[in-house]
């Protein structure tokens, strides 16, 4: 395979300042006639010879200058024309499909509509272009087709004209005046109505906003409009970025690969981070739409005016802007909460890839198929190691630096080393070593030991001064291999840390200590017994911590911690040592520690002074991914079975708890409002508790739930639960559901999720009946994704005993790769995992990796992501 290498770069050798684009519109057969002016770049290596890259297309037609030209040759895919100058004007003819296009990447049809999807390497399927992120051009745009079938026609930055043909066809023209790479460049056209509002921007400027879905959908967009507004305004409050186009267009296709895609003023969206009502979209759902269309706006700096050098810089993007977002939701929700939310997914997303044959660091050293490394560790990690540049500097510093970067790199396409380096100098830290989290992949571990020094210490600067005994922390920092870094360099890792006194149940104030060496002690006086310790306070840094915290410590700090984060963590490592000391058969005091749960979670349901949002959250066990990450090699179906007990348990004996808490919550009328959000929240958790202790009465509770909805989360919450029971009200439901929904795609994938991610012991057989229900389609990503992602991360059903589930897994790829490589690439970590799997299923997971790997035929992406797995 080819394998490319960051350390490889070179500066392209010729530059494309400007481009026109000139499409003549069809669903199966559109023309594109492009005419690049090149330039040859000073910075590069003198050469005659251009080259433009292409996949899946062929030149119709190549002039120079505007005569026709034979001094080309095809390189592969490549289009390579030898030129006499300096500066030309190429002319290129291109005959496109659209609807022909499964891979979605590219010009292609979705629903009758025409759109486009170029990150990373999309561009070159409409034509040829030096298709990479170093190239920037002015784009100018004309378009025309059929008026019936494209009466709605958008590209990037301004419309400057548009008309009639006067034979049933249009036209119209865009132009952006800001330079783009090719990946930014987008086009629409469709039968596509409008939800219009308008933004004033600091400086006085009013922006034209607009949201385009297909008619009838407008009724759901207000949200992601409510979004799109604050948004701006908070870039603006808190980055100090003002928008720069006179329009901002946002539209919503049933078909994309991904989330959205943040095209230069002309954003396109899965309509499932548009459509939102109560009635079909989840309170979850409403704090995705709010996440997604924040993060693809604040790309219009953090990506798009300040762009990426190469694709290896992916994290100073999406790294960064996934920062962002997640300060923005911050900022407009419950911070603690949110903060939770994003560890949750950092935990079972991003540590297993860590651990896994996929691990890489968040700016990779080589890739074959960039569209492989759009992944939890580029962006989630991405944002993790930058926030750890806020605890470091405080964020009056980091703003300061973030704005050096954007006023030293704009309009240039940047490194993670220029953004470092700004953060450095704006924030004034020194990051040398720090910047080994670019370098390094895996979870560092950090393993702690707390002693009291002896009663008559001789303590130095601050710590003397409080007097008393002194506490030391001793950390030691290691990080396992992973592939191609055997051994791994120290990490700068800071811990926000508190020191409780077990008498007051209080702390003298949060340190920060900040671990550079492999082991460090630090010592804290004032002290006269051992305090306990909250330490990682709000995750501080993307780290393991092994803490000398006994099962009484962290029952007082479920109860105590001022730190909300804190008290979450401490509940659920109370949680994670107990399932994982039972799964491994190393747990002595079962019932005491069992008992030690009971007590905590007690607690969290009687604190008067928990808001409810928090409180759902404080319920949530731990998933199983993150639980078997503790472990060396897990027997899947063990975990479930401890996971399932231990709920079971806690569903008895807190009974009583949970009926009054479902009761209390039900009573509660729906509103978006934070209490009733975190009313919601609590309620389905009950439900969650009762239908592991008490299948009838949750059956009951859940089907009168599901009938008196008025919303989507109380709907989707008690058909859950009847899921996961073998009930009369769960085919009810199922089919109440169904019908009640039918036609709508988003809601239908609910129904086709709920039943794949279901605890019921027949999940896989539900899931094979599925894939051949009529709803179903391999060429939708969110059809697929709705049931068979759903069903991959479903322990039991994946795991279950004889590997059938992985045989699905490897049929489900085989059969998607030829239609979406992309999509199917992203299953094979499911598989990819068999090293942390008890032996036996392992060689079941590793079989399957083997028979996929056997197809002659595969895309570059499965092929990449397999073979590694394999290794
Ligand atoms: N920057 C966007 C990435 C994206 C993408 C990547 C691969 C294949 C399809 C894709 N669609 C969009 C999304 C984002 O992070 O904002
Ligand atoms: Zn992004």
């Amino acid at each position: 395979p080819t394998v490319i290498h960051r350390a490889d770069y070179r500066p392209p050798q010729w530059l494309v300042p400007e481009i026109a684009l000139d499409f003549a519109l069809s669903l199966n057969a559109t023309k594109v006639q492009a005419t690049l002016k090149v330039a040859k770049n000073p910075a590069g290596t003198d050469t005659s010879l251009l080259r433009l890259n292409g996949d899946a297309i062929e030149p119709k037609s190549v002039t120079v200058d505007g005569q026709a030209h034979n001094d080309w040759h095809m390189d592969g895919a490549d289009l390579v024309i030898e030129l006499p100058g300096d500066t030309h004007d190429i002319g290129i003819e291109t005959l496109i499909d659209p609807s022909a296009n499964t891979q979605l990447s590219g010009l292609y049809a979705s629903n009758g509509l025409l759109c486009t999807q170029c990150e990373a390497e999309g561009f070159r399927r409409i034509t040829f272009f030096p298709d990479r992120p170093d190239v920037l051009s002015v784009y100018s745009v004309r378009m025309s087709g059929d008026k019936a079938l494209f009466p709605v026609l958008l590209s990037n930055g301004n419309p400057t004209a548009a008309g009639d043909n006067g034979d049933g066809t249009h036209w119209a023209e865009w132009h952006d005046p800001w330079p783009k790479p090719s990946y930014l460049f987008a086009l629409v056209a469709g039968e596509l109505v409008a939800n219009r509002d308008n933004f004033t921007t600091k400086s006085g400027r009013k922006v034209n906003l607009a949201i385009y879905v297909r008619p009838g959908d407008e009724e759901r967009t207000t949200h992601a409009m409510r979004s799109l507004i604050a948004s701006m305004k908070w870039d603006e409050d808190v980055y100090g970025r003002e928008y720069d186009l006179d329009d901002f267009n946002i539209v919503a296709v049933s078909d994309f690969n991904a989330g959205a895609m943040e095209n230069k003023g002309l954003n396109v969206f899965n309509t499932r981070y548009i459509l939102a009502d109560p009635e079909t979209a989840t309170d979850g759902d409403y704090d995705a739409i709010e996440g997604v269309v924040a993060h693809e706006y604040f790309h219009n700096w953090s990506g798009n005016r300040v762009t990426c050098r190469d694709w290896f810089q992916l994290s100073l993007k999406e790294g960064f802007t996934v920062l962002r977002d997640q300060q923005f939701s911050a900022d407009r929700g419950s911070a603690p909460v949110k903060r939770i939310e994003d560890v949750r997914i950092l935990r079972a997303v991003q540590f297993p890839e860590d651990s896994g044959p996929l691990a890489h660091p968040i700016r990779p050293d080589s890739y074959q198929e960039i569209s492989n490394f759009y992944t939890a560790t580029v962006y989630n990690k991405g944002a993790e190691v930058i926030r750890m540049m806020t605890v470091l500097a405080g964020l009056e510093r980091f703003l300061k630096g973030t704005t050096l970067y954007f006023d030293r790199h704009d309009g240039e396409a940047a490194t993670c080393e220029d953004f470092v380096k700004a953060i450095e100098d704006g924030a004034g830290l020194d990051l040398k070593q720090f910047r080994n989290w670019y370098e390094q992949a895996g979870t560092p571990r950090v393993s702690v030991v707390m002693t009291l020094d002896a009663a008559n210490p001789t303590l130095e600067g601050e710590a003397a001064t409080l007097g008393g005994r002194g506490v030391t922390l001793t950390l030691k920092q290691t990080t396992a291999p992973t592939p191609g870094q055997p051994d791994k360099k120290p990490f700068v890792i800071p811990l926000r840390i508190a020191l409780f006194d077990r008498e007051t149940g209080k702390h003298h104030g949060e340190e920060l200590i900040v671990l550079t060496e492999p082991e460090q002690s630090f010592t804290f006086g004032g002290f006269t017994s051992l305090p306990v310790l909250s330490i990682n306070r709000g995750f501080s840094a993307p780290v393991e911590i092994v803490a000398p915290v006994t099962t009484e410590d962290l029952v007082f700090l479920a109860r105590h911690d001022d730190d909300p984060f804190a008290r979450y963590e401490a509940m659920q490592q109370l949680i994670v040592r107990h399932l994982v000391g039972a799964v491994a058969g190393t747990l002595e005091k079962r019932e005491e520690s069992q008992a030690a749960i009971g007590a905590a979670m007690g607690a969290i349901l009687d604190d008067t002074a928990l808001d409810d949002l928090m409180r759902g959250e404080l319920l949530i066990l731990p998933g199983e991914a993150y639980l078997a990450e503790q472990l060396t090699r897990a027997d899947p179906t063990r975990i479930f079975a401890e996971r399932e007990g231990l709920k079971r348990w806690l569903g008895e004996t807190l009974k009583d708890k949970w009926l009054a808490l479902h009761d209390r919550v039900s009573a509660v009328p729906y509103s978006l409002a934070a209490e009733a959000r975190g009313a919601r929240k609590c309620k389905t958790q009950a439900l969650v508790y009762l239908g592991a202790a008490d299948p009838a009465e949750a059956a009951r509770r859940a089907k009168a739930q599901y009938d008196a909805a008025t919303n989507m989360t109380d709907r989707q919450g008690a058909l859950m639960v009847l899921c996961s029971l073998e009930c009369p009200e769960r085919e009810a439901a199922l089919a109440d559901f169904h019908s009640r929904f039918a036609g709508n795609m988003l809601v239908i994938d609910k129904w086709f999720s709920l039943q794949a991610g279901s605890l019921n012991p027949k999940a896989t057989e539900h899931v094979k009946a599925l894939a051949e229900h009529p709803d179903f389609t391999m060429t939708n990503p969110n059809r697929v994704r709705a049931l068979w992602m759903a069903f991959a991360a479903n322990a039991q059903a994946f795991h279950r005993e004889g590997g059938e589930g992985y045989r699905l897994i490897a049929d489900l790829i085989l059969k998607l790769d030829p239609i979406n490589g992309n999509v199917a690439a992203r299953f094979v970590p499911y598989l990819g995992r068999w090293k942390k799997v008890e032996e036996g299923r392992a060689a079941l997971m590793r079989a399957e990796l083997e028979r996929i790997a056997a197809e002659p035929t595969l895309s570059r992406d499965v092929r990449e992501q397999v073979s590694k797995s394999l290794e």
